[in-house]
């Protein structure tokens, strides 16, 4: 049940029995996310100050060596999540392989991984734009007791235990699912907490908004040309208004709220298009399924992909329903 100025953490410890899985280790788990995303917050509130307090690679006033706010955000997360032994696992973004997290017993008796982007979309921080982190979890599938394996991560959207994203905007916000719905929470910063902001949200079944890079319009597959073409046609309800922030996380979140349709394609110069399938692409497919809405590589629904690599790349079309499955009828018209 979600009632309106619920605070995060009043909202967790209320929901703990309907997860999945209750047990009480998932509600820790996200609560030391929420803690690590205020964290983070913090510091890329600060992003602007960069020249008042130092650049990248300088030693600050205090004599601390400044980090790249990507490098600093994986540290806090992986950090956070270490320090409280709540999972067995991490892969992120900014790692080349997944982290074995050891218990201080070392006998491994947590059961989540949880694999991360710390900061998409982190080029546009220097421009004082949004950025977010993307988060996804799922239970290991070797046996608990035993240090991880490849496998506890190699597994496709469909088992995805929770996963969500905080988005650091205009406000700050954790939007999030457990496969109940999709529930968002906007910090009151003065306070330092989150609040229930927006219950149970939905992806409009249609929308008028498309998201794409169109400055590679001319390396995009002919179903994608054709969909776009579409979109800008003067008939019926189009044409259709185009936004792209190149933020993911914050496209997605317009999308979902005001209908639209993100896209990443594959292109004659990026052969399996850009993003991530398990750190961005399949805990954003989890939320829009679960808001109603839909995500696919143009064939296949994303989160019925089985991953073959941690960093593997997917084409990725995501948003209102009818959108996805109009671009879907485009790619797969073309393919014949
Ligand atoms: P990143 O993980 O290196 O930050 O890249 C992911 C970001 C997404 O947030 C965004 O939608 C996309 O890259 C933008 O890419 P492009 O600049 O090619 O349009
Ligand atoms: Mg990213």
């Amino acid at each position: 049940m979600t009632k309106k100025h619920q605070t995060l953490g009043e909202y967790i410890i209320e929901n703990q029995n309907s997860f999945r899985y209750s047990s009480g280790e998932l509600s820790k788990l996200i609560n030391a996310l929420r803690l690590a995303a205020k964290v983070v917050n913090h510091e890329v509130n600060k992003a602007g100050l960069v020249d008042i307090l130092g650049a990248a690679g300088e030693v600050n006033v205090q004599g601390e060596n400044q980090q790249k706010l990507d490098v600093m955000a994986n540290n806090i997360f992986i950090e956070t999540l270490r320090n409280r032994e709540i999972v067995c696992g991490i892969a992120s973004e900014e790692e080349d392989d997944f982290i074995t997290i050891n218990s201080s017993d070392d006998n491994h008796q947590n059961k989540y991984v949880v694999l991360i982007d710390p900061l998409d979309g982190s080029s546009n921080i220097d421009v004082n734009v949004s950025v977010g982190t993307i988060f996804s979890i799922y239970r290991r599938v070797t046996p608990i007791g035993s240090p991880v394996q490849i496998e506890d991560f190699l597994q496709p959207g469909r088992n995805q235990v929770a996963a969500g994203y905080i988005v650091y905007g205009t406000s700050t916000m954790i939007v999030y699912t457990t496969g109940d719905g999709v529930n968002g929470f906007t910090l009151n910063p003065a306070i330092g907490t989150f609040y229930l902001s927006n219950p149970n949200m939905q992806f409009p079944e249609n929308g008028k908004i498309y998201s794409v890079n169109e400055g590679n319009y001319i390396h995009f597959p002919q179903g994608v040309k054709d969909y776009i073409k579409y979109c800008q046609k003067e008939e019926g309800d189009r044409p259709y208004t185009s936004r792209y922030i190149g933020s993911l996380v914050s496209d997605f979140h317009r999308n979902m709220i005001k209908g639209g349709i993100y896209m990443y394609p594959k292109s004659s110069i990026a052969e399996e298009g850009k993003l991530r399938l398990l750190y961005e692409c399949n805990p954003i497919a989890f939320l829009a399924e679960q808001a109603g809405g839909k995500a696919s590589n143009g064939f296949t629904p994303i989160m019925d992909i089985t991953p073959t690599e941690l960093h593997q790349r997917v084409p990725f079309f995501c948003g209102s329903k009818n959108m996805v499955e109009k671009v879907e009828e485009f790619i797969q018209k073309a393919n014949q």
